[in-house]
């Protein structure tokens, strides 16, 4: 069977970079290694007729995150207009918590939560001409409607998943780049994650439950990983919180020898409780941790169930300071933020030395506990804006005032006048020669990739600066008509 499997271009909305390789769809691709598959990045590939043309393929998957559901949808409808006999399936975050969005004659079937085993048996069941409805974790689109196949939780031994067919995609690696401008592959250790932040999907999509790869198989398929990729992204919801498994993956990795830079995300109290962990990892390649700090202020820790502390926060960044590991503290910007919060929030990175901080704004991203509690309160019901960077929720600045807060927010944390400062700084403690003197600031960015910063940012501050000008606010119509759906509408993808 030829099939063709598809990740949407970024929406016109969307402000972050692109990010790496397509792993879901490498997954899927390594799940039926029987048949002909091919990948089209449409982030860097947007000619879609042109491939429909030449592979005719007889099934077309889509995979969207919320975000991505105006193109993904489009997309399909685009399939179906080519050829009705095409069978087209979407699957990926949003699908499985909102199957009800693709209720429309384009789509065939909704994939709810993993696929690896069910979409190896839509296929089969394809290929032979046998009724899809036995397959596990679907909702089939029929005559207007959702039909649900029987759900299986996920039970899945991840080493026995192939590994991802990567070969589909090296055609675009040179695109695949991580912030510094390395070739990047994404490598997933782990799925699901044992916390339950309300405003976090992670936990909901795996049921709660933590899956884990043995190290041994995590290395053997790093090992695989070409020369001409330097640096590896773990797509994994919470990597390290298996500490004992994680220090046997720094042993293997350096006994192996394996020199790639690693990138993982990692709780706060992980680093805080476990610096030798760090450290081990550190000597195996980790290059750069993001860290979940989400909030300087307790109660809102609390709010957010995060099961931190601000006191364990800055450990952790005291440890990775001391350890020298490039790192990314992720704050969520609450759209009640007044401008004293914008002010605070600034302090808080300043006197904790933090340079490469990332701000989101607080999404009820559909599945979440958020969402359900927040529903009634959006404001902008278009998914294209379910980007973590536009307000969906009421803020209590005007929104003019609230993007100009987020945008000064970013432009004076990576400030020249910031960077000179830190720089000063270093060298005056320098020249001190103090017996206690602290590394320098292993996360600041170098003069020359601050300046391209500089130069990429400043469209993009633009751009959100104008934002609420454009926004779809409650009592318009989006631009997009893919709008949200209701959580009381919305079956779950294990009822
Ligand atoms: C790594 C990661 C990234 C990476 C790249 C991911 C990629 N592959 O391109 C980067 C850093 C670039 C990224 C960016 C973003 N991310 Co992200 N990311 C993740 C993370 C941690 C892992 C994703 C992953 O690769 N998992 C491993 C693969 C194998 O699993 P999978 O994606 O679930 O795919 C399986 C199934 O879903 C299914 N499936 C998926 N697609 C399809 C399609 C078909 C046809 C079929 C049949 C099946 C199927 O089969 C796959 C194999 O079993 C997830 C968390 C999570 N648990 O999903 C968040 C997550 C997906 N990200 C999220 C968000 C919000 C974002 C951003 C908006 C953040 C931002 N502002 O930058 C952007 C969106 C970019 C975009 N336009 O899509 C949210 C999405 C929530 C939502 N409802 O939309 C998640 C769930 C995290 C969260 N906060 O809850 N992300
Ligand atoms: S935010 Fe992080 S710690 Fe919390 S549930 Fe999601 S992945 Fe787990």
């Amino acid at each position: 069977m030829r099939i063709l499997l598809i990740k949407p271009a970024l929406s016109p909305v969307f402000f972050a970079p692109m990010g790496g390789d397509p792993l879901e769809l490498e997954y899927l691709a390594s799940a039926v290694p029987d048949h002909s598959v091919e990948i089209l990045d449409m982030r860097i590939d947007g000619n879609l007729q042109a491939r429909l043309e030449k592979f005719r393929p007889q099934l077309v998957g889509v995979t969207a995150n919320t975000c991505d559901v105006p193109v993904a949808r489009e997309v399909i409808r685009e399939v179906k207009k080519l050829d009705r006999g095409i069978v087209t399936a979407v699957g990926g975050t949003h699908a499985t918590f909102l199957p009800e969005d693709f209720v429309e004659p384009a789509f065939d079937a909704v994939f709810l939560g993993m696929a690896d085993i069910s979409f190896k048996d839509f296929v089969g069941r394809l290929e032979e001409g046998k009724d899809t409805s036995e397959v596990n974790n679907l909702a089939l689109v029929r005559d207007g409607r959702l039909q649900f196949t029987e759900p299986k939780p996920f039970d899945v031994d991840l080493d026995s998943i192939p590994f991802p067919a990567r070969h589909l995609t090296d055609k675009y690696r040179g695109k695949y780049r991580d912030l510094t401008g390395n070739w990047t592959a994404q490598v997933m250790s782990s799925r699901g994650c044992p916390f339950r932040c309300t405003f976090c999907s992670c936990w909901k999509i795996m049921d709660g439950k933590y899956f884990t790869r043995s190290p041994e198989s995590v290395v053997d398929e790093l090992a695989s990983l070409g020369d001409n990729i330097d640096s590896v992204q773990f797509a994994d919801d919470n990597t390290l919180h298996n500490v004992e498994r994680a220090h046997r993956l720094a042993r293997l990795i350096k006994e192996r020898k394996i020199r790639k830079k690693l990138s993982m995300y990692a709780r706060a109290d992980t680093i805080a409780r476990h610096p030798d962990l760090i450290e081990s990892l550190k000597e195996a390649g980790l290059a750069y941790l993001t860290v979940g700090v989400e909030s300087f202020r307790e109660d809102k820790l609390s709010e957010l169930n995060k099961r931190s502390s601000v006191e364990m926060n800055n450990e952790a960044i005291g440890v990775l300071r001391r350890l020298e590991v490039g790192n990314s503290a992720h704050f969520i910007v609450n759209p009640g933020f007044a401008k004293d919060d914008f002010q605070a929030l600034f302090r808080y990175v300043c006197a904790s030395d933090l340079f490469q901080p990332t701000f989101t704004v607080l999404t009820p991203l559909p599945g979440t506990d958020l969402y359900r509690s927040m529903y009634d309160r959006l404001v902008i019901k278009d998914y294209a804006y379910f980007d973590l960077a536009h307000a969906v929720l009421p803020t209590r600045l005007s929104r003019k005032a609230f993007y100009e807060q987020m945008v000064h927010l970013y432009a004076r944390t990576y400030s020249f006048r910031r960077y000179f400062r830190s720089l000063f700084s270093d060298l005056r403690s320098r020249s001190k020669k103090r017996g206690d003197m602290l590394p320098g600031r292993v996360d600041r960015l170098s003069f020359i990739k601050l300046c391209i910063l500089h130069v990429v940012g400043f469209p993009l501050a633009l751009k959100m600066r104008r934002v609420y000008k454009t926004e779809p606010l409650m009592g318009e119509m989006p631009a997009s008509g893919a709008t949200v759906s209701s959580p009381s509408a919305a079956p779950t993808a294990h009822p």
